[in-house]
């Protein structure tokens, strides 16, 4: 089947599996079900001040429902500090997968006495179950005596009690509400392939995390720590009980409960728990351009000089893998891509303070003579069948063998290859990598295919973008067949995984919308290196693979901040990697499923940089749908323009209306960087999420819980787009507070009400901003960031209703790992008065500007005009105040209007 057919099928799959009901989970095994368990007792609990401990037995005969029940399981409780509380239930020998601390590593139990933490764990010792409370209002939060704790060789089930119509958000990723549906809803966590990125499925990444909103009574979260398969299902029972129940195909149950009790104090404590994002680059706040389907060297150069001919900034671009020779990493196609020519686009580029960033596969050619599977192969990097051979599967080169990314030498093979291939002396001196199909992504779709069937998609020569059937490989046997169906090496020991299992089928089906366990990706009975199981690890391949590239690219550009952008993730991806939501599509849709999408994984899964293929990446774009997509893009973190192959040209420049649009929103977007970076330098450092879902800053305004789209652009901007299909209007709400127009600068009153707006034109994007801010800008934008960072910078000043408001600004070099001169400041307003002062270091390096030539009041409609001083000039009909001069941020100071 050629590789197209093959993609078109899966998407109608895909699609079909949408609609697929949900499987049954109590009936299996011979007409027992889960109500048949006899769940475990508690004895021999100890307690300390800060833990508690005790054997857990099994209370009665086996179910055995879905696989074997464990007779002997253990539970540990800690109050690990006073907002986090760690339960973990885990078999009694250590056998059962736990995910690898190099990979997750654990936060410390800080050994916090139980009396001074916020939360309380109750054990129930017969039948066992447990119960967390919030002890300040005595709010349960987490209460699993509804059903019986099940504990198998590979199934877990555990469930909780929840309050009717609870507000619960996050377990990423999927493209379903952002308040999550609560009646009849699964989440499968099963890392997938998933073009058009279908609703109710597993996609690309999981993140076992939710937050549960319960109004003035709090906010908290719930982490999982388990990389296996699962379906969580939020539903009620017969009787009308709302429940979450987790059922995980394998690992423990290693939960973390985030007491909260503000949203954004959920985000800092789950950061606290499995690692703060990484710091990006100030440039990776330009725009990006990128296309599948650039069929050569020429082709990309024509498309940045058509961005500067249209006057459009562009900061970085991207190749696919189009680059490639034959789809192959770590090569260049001789013809259309040739080395030479490479090296001449990528340092014009650089001359003008552009960026270049390529795409890396994992699936390498297996092949002989190439030299990157040869040197691999030499060195035991990829994953082994019983009988030794490299275990094959099909990817965008063909036959491909799999790096294994926890073996030994993975790292320094994957490092050597990109020190090489991207060298700046020799070779493409990109700036970023961007790692793709590491789900991994398998075109040899199930496991009766042979993947030396299958050839891949290598392109034609020349300039058709068309793929051709590929190109025959030498070299291999025709009857080549690989070890299908029995573990590829038993290795036992601690949290190896228990022997014995079958390894391609989890009898509770968790429901992977591209079919069994082991479809269209790496068979789930390999074993890694250290003696774990595809089986367990699958969902960690990309988050291993990303964290691997992040440090292959810091070792070649030593100091400076990586981008590594990942199609794959598990929790705690963000500490070295970001994320882009794959394949979407060029729909109204999708561009809506953006803004949910990004405010759960900034908020929620403590991964800042993320953002949608902008206008969309299947399908064909619009002039007016691209120019609404290029504003909303320019208020998401990550701002890239991306699409298929077959896909008509979407850039910017493309059509008049998205030229007028992008150049606007690129022009705010930009001035607004510095703030933005601020903004993740305190999501960085302190886990506070740069972009705020509304309930985040009105958690008690029950209208805010279910907005998923506006959201908050740092603390102070709430944007708004038109969010209908080719519509010109749009219904905002407002919730009761004082805002300003961030265009025209006039005030509104929010009434905790929706607004309608009418005209809002294709080029246009609502923006207000929330009283009591400061917004720190620059005075004008710039074609690139390197440019923008000599703007002078302009503060806008958002009183409240007391006249009072407070901003910040962060500011350093911009790309250094280790930043030693920084500054950091608190800029307050408080009636006429503006004082500037914090923490001094950053002396802006040569030609970039530190100065502030221009404060902007707004709201003043009360002045004395008599009261102004000689610098300020009161503007009628904005109401706005200006005070004009010069103010280096190198000291303390303060401003008298
Ligand atoms: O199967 O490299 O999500 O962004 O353009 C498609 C080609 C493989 C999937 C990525 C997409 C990228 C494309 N890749």
């Amino acid at each position: 089947m050629r590789v197209e057919q093959l993609v078109l099928g899966l998407v109608a799959f895909a699609r079909s599996a949408i609609a697929a009901p949900a499987p049954l989970d109590l009936v299996v095994r011979d007409g027992v079900s889960a109500d048949d368990c006899p769940g475990y007792e508690a004895s021999n609990v100890k307690k300390t001040d800060s833990s508690i401990t005790a054997d857990l037995t099994l209370a009665g005969d086996a179910c055995n429902v879905y696989s074997d029940d464990l007779k002997d399981l253990k539970l540990l409780v800690e109050y690990q500090s006073k907002d986090r509380l760690h339960v973990k239930i885990f078999d009694k020998d250590e056998q059962v997968y736990q995910v690898q601390e190099e990979l997750v590593p654990r936060p410390k139990h800080g050994e916090t006495p139980s009396a001074d933490a916020a939360l309380e764990f109750e054990l129930v010792e017969k039948p066992f179950s447990f119960k967390i409370t919030r002890k300040e209002n005595d709010e349960v939060l987490f209460d699993t005596s509804g059903r019986q704790l099940i504990f198998e060789s590979q199934y877990v089930g555990l469930r909780t009690s929840l309050p009717d119509n609870p507000n619960i958000y996050g377990l990423g990723e999927h493209s379903d509400p952002f308040r999550l549906p609560n009646v009849n809803y699964h989440r499968t966590m099963w890392n997938s392939e998933s073009p058009f990125i279908p609703t109710n499925a597993n996609l690309y990444g999981s993140h076992p995390v939710y937050f549960d909103h319960r109004g003035d009574k709090g906010t908290h979260g719930v982490f999982l720590l388990n990389a296996n398969g699962m379906k969580i299902d939020l539903d009620v029972t017969e009787s009308g009980d709302q429940y979450l129940q987790y059922n995980t195909i394998g690992g423990i149950i290693d939960l973390y409960f985030l007491a909260g009790k503000q949203p954004a104090e959920v985000s800092k404590q789950y950061a606290d728990t499995v690692g703060y994002s990484a710091m990006y680059p100030y440039w990776a706040f330009g725009f990006h351009q990128c296309k599948y389907g650039y069929w050569d060297v020429n082709m990309v150069a024509e498309v940045v000089g058509n961005y500067s001919t249209a006057g459009i900034p562009l900061e970085v671009m991207w190749t696919d893998i189009d680059y490639m020779d034959g789809r192959q990493d770590f090569t260049t196609d001789p013809e259309r891509f040739p080395i030479g020519k490479m090296r001449e686009l990528v340092s014009t580029l650089h001359s003008r303070g552009q960026r270049y960033v390529l795409i890396l596969d994992p699936g390498v050619h297996f092949k002989e003579g190439y030299a990157p599977y040869e040197r691999g192969h030499e060195m035991g990097v990829f994953y082994k069948n019983a009988d030794g051979s490299d275990h094959l599967g099909v990817q965008w080169a063909g036959t491909v063998a799999w790096p294994d990314w926890l073996a030994p030498n993975t790292s320094k093979w994957w490092a050597d290859e990109i020190a090489t291939t991207f060298s700046a002396d020799n070779g493409i001196d990109l700036d970023g990598i961007w790692v793709d199909m590491n789900e991994a992504s398998n075109f040899c779709g199930d496991i009766d295919c042979n993947p030396l069937d299958n050839q891949g998609n290598p392109p034609k020569v020349g300039h058709d973008p068309r793929p051709n059937t590929g190109r025959p490989i030498p070299g291999f046997p025709d009857d080549f067949q690989p070890n299908r169906r029995s573990v590829t090496r038993q290795d036992n020991g601690k949290y190896k995984g228990l022997p014995g299992r079958d390894l391609f089928v989890a009898k509770y089906d968790p429901v992977n919308h591209r079919g069994n366990l082991s479809g269209f990706t790496i068979w789930t009975n390999n074993t890694n290196a250290d003696g774990t199981k595809a089986y367990d690890t699958h969902n960690l391949h990309g988050h291993a693979m990303s964290h691997v590239t992040y440090d292959a690219m810091l070792a070649r550009r030593p100091g400076l901040r990586p981008l590594v952008l990942t199609r794959s993730t598990f929790a705690g991806n963000g500490r070295k990697a970001t994320h882009w939501f794959g394949d979407n599509e060029s729909s109204w849709e999708h561009y809506r499923v953006s803004i949910r999408q990004m405010l759960a994984w900034v908020s929620m899964h403590q991964m800042p940089m993320v953002g949608s293929d902008v206008c969309g990446f299947n399908g064909n774009a619009n002039e007016q749908m691209c120019a609404r997509w290029a504003l909303l893009g320019a208020f998401q973190p990550f701002y890239r323009n991306h699409a298929e192959i077959s896909s008509v040209q979407q850039e910017f420049y493309q059509w008049p209306l998205t030229i007028t649009a992008a150049k606007k929103a690129i022009d705010t977007r930009y001035k607004l960087i510095d703030y933005a970076y601020t903004a993740l330098h305190y999501q960085t450092t302190q886990g506070t999420p740069m972009i705020n879902p509304l309930f985040f800053l009105y958690p008690e305004d029950s209208n805010t819980f279910g907005i998923q789209h506006q959201w908050f652009y740092g603390d102070a901007l709430l944007i708004s787009p038109v969010t209908t299909d080719w519509s010109e209007s749009v219904t905002l709400y407002l919730p009761k507070d004082t805002f300003y127009d961030y265009w025209t600068g006039r005030r509104i009153e929010g009434l905790g009400a929706n607004v309608t707006l009418n005209h809002v034109s294709w080029t246009d994007i609502p923006v207000h901003i929330r009283a009591g801010t400061i917004i720190p800008q620059r005075a004008n934008s710039a074609n690139t960031t390197a440019e923008l960072r000599k703007e002078n910078f302009v503060f806008v000043v958002a009183p409240d209703v007391d006249g009072k408001a407070k901003g910040r600004l962060y500011i350093d070099e911009g790309e250094k790992i280790v930043q030693e001169q920084t500054t950091l400041l608190d800029i307050t307003w408080d009636n006429g008065h503006i004082t500037v002062g914090g923490r001094w270091g950053y002396p802006g390096l040569k030609g970039e500007s530190i100065t502030i030539e221009r404060f902007k009041v707004l709201g003043q409609e009360e002045i004395q005009m008599g009261s102004l001083g000689e610098a300020s000039t009161f503007d009628p009909a904005t109401g706005a105040v200006t005070v004009e001069g010069s103010w280096n941020l190198d000291a303390d100071f303060e401003v008298h209007m």
